[in-house]
């Protein structure tokens, strides 16, 4: 089956590193081998760019750009439209991939790539829709108004957890705004990226369009450094975890560089005396085990009144029981494996740092052996009971390890679901109309994304994506996240036969 994949994508066992988006020039930096989590074998290999690349890269960007921001931007949404068609033909074979790369359910792997398609959609009627204001000048015979022009080249650092979904929020937005890309795609997951740029190559030859529009560099942690350092690059998009995300900041901001940071979160529900526990139930499932706990979205912290803290943990230890761990490209189970074995030796210190804070566990974790589970990456979805200030708490630790706590009152819930460096998803669950509007008011949830009667996870891509404090502020998606993709320019015309000073300043000469 995967085979057939790799034919589709053309993706061999050895891929040139860089792609310019028509052509892909041969790299010779070193390789990097993709390892399916779900059977522990070598897929392919992609080869890295040296600096030098990297460099003849930009340069075409540089090109691109130069003719790209001349098009029309309902013109340039024409294009990403096609990649929406292409990627609905290709949305089987890409979801799937994604799903054996990096071991997420094959609903989730197709999931992904819906959300790209509705990215593009998107796109396509904001290429419509790039306003800027116009304002009335204090001055006869002026006009004042701004207008959004694209900033150049933008540089797309993304994670293993949404190997593709995440470059095309930041990609077909950037693309209708008139800016070019070059994307530098988790070293755990080449081939996802890979199999995106024979889909993009498609249509960009189709339309004959320059080469460096949208670029591929694969590389580690030296080529990130590389677009963070580079005066070139006008914004630096990443996702990822707060780690790198504070040194591309550090390193952007010495140049006075724009940055758009996807960071780390630590996503709480609070699920309210008066909640559907039901639909809670599922919520929180989804939301903690779902991608095997690896979403920036996942649902890691419930926060429970004390009169339904029994029936919930109750509810929940049934649901954990029946979950099914397993290959994800069986469409009964689950849960599949973590990423890496690096993930897996992470979950089991995160498990020993809860036990040694004083944290029990209520459904035990623990790394699932036998010939079902060769690649030594699938572990047990855990719920522990814990204390929110625990250091374990705290961190965000990518794997399905729920914590649980109590509260008496909703102002408590409140702040224990806010005091965590991280500010990206957060839900309550409550029936209660004035529960509801305090969590969404001023003083309630201190996050982004804010959900009422929702999990953390599986936000839309029309609202704009990102979160507040450790998650590094940044917007993505939809709403008016594309203002981040252009700079802003006002404009003020006189047509009169004056020059009037604004605030009626007198410099007569
Ligand atoms: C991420 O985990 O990096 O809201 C993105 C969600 C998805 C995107 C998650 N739509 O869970």
């Amino acid at each position: 089956m995967i085979n057939d994949i790799l034919n589709t994508f053309s993706i061999s066992e050895q891929n040139p590193g860089a792609s310019d988006g028509v052509q892909f020039i041969s790299t010779s930096g070193a390789g990097i081998n993709s390892w399916s989590p779900v059977d522990g074998h070598k897929i392919a290999g992609v080869q890295t760019v040296t600096k030098a690349e990297y460099d003849q890269v930009i340069t075409k960007a540089q090109a691109a750009f130069r003719y790209w921001r001349t098009v029309p931007a309902p013109a340039r949404g024409e294009i990403v439209r096609q990649i929406g068609e292409a990627l609905r033909v290709h949305k089987d074979a890409l979801g799937k991939l994604v799903s054996y790369e990096m071991g997420k359910s094959l609903q989730e792997g197709r999931g992904e790539v819906q959300e790209m398609i509705d990215i593009c959609d998107f796109a396509v009627g904001l290429s419509r829709q790039l306003y800027g204001l116009t304002m009335h000048s204090e001055r006869p015979a002026h006009r004042m108004y701004e207008q959004w022009h694209p900033l150049g080249i933008v540089g797309i650092i993304s994670a293993f957890n949404f190997p593709v979904a995440v470059w095309s929020w930041n990609a077909m937005i950037a693309l209708v705004c008139g800016d070019v890309c070059v994307w530098k795609p988790s070293e755990k997951t080449p081939l996802s990226a890979l199999a995106c740029f024979r889909i993009l190559t498609e249509v960009f030859n189709k339309n004959q369009l320059p080469e460096g529009l949208c670029s591929l560099v694969q590389g580690g942690k030296d080529l990130g450094e590389w677009m963070a350092e580079d005066p070139r690059v006008a914004l630096v998009s990443a996702t990822g975890s707060t780690r790198m995300g504070k040194a591309v900041n550090i390193t952007v901001a010495a140049r006075l560089g724009k940055c758009l940071l996807e960071l780390g979160g630590n996503n709480a529900i609070i699920v309210s005396g008066d909640a559907d526990l039901d639909m809670t139930l599922m919520g929180v499932v989804f939301g903690a085990v779902g991608t095997a706990g690896q979403r920036c979205t996942t649902t890691r912290r419930l926060i429970i009144h004390e009169s339904v803290f029994g029936q919930l943990t109750e509810k929940l230890k049934n649901a954990y029981a029946q979950l099914r761990i397993g290959d994800p490209l069986d469409a009964r189970n689950h849960v599949g494996p973590l990423i890496d074995k690096d993930a897996v030796a992470q979950y089991l210190q995160a498990l020993d740092a809860i036990q040694n804070e004083g944290g029990t566990f209520i459904v035990e974790g623990g790394v699932l052996e036998g010939a079902e589970y060769a690649s030594g990456c699938y572990v047990k979805p855990c719920i522990a009971v814990v204390e929110n200030h625990f250091a374990i708490v705290q961190t965000e630790t990518f794997a399905p390890i729920l914590y649980v706590m109590q509260y008496r009152d909703m102002e408590e819930a409140i702040a224990m679901q806010n005091d965590v460096p991280q500010g990206l998803s957060s839900a309550i669950m409550t029936l209660n109309l004035r529960e509801a509007e305090l969590f969404l008011s001023v003083a309630g949830s201190d996050c982004g994304i804010a959900n009422v009667n929702i999990g953390t996870s599986g936000a839309e891509i029309g609202g704009a994506f990102g979160g507040e404090k450790e998650t590094g502020g940044g917007r993505e998606s939809g709403s008016d996240a594309w203002k981040a993709y252009m700079r802003r320019q006002t404009n003020t015309i006189n047509y009169g036969k004056e020059l009037p000073l604004a605030q009626g300043i007198a410099f007569n000469i």
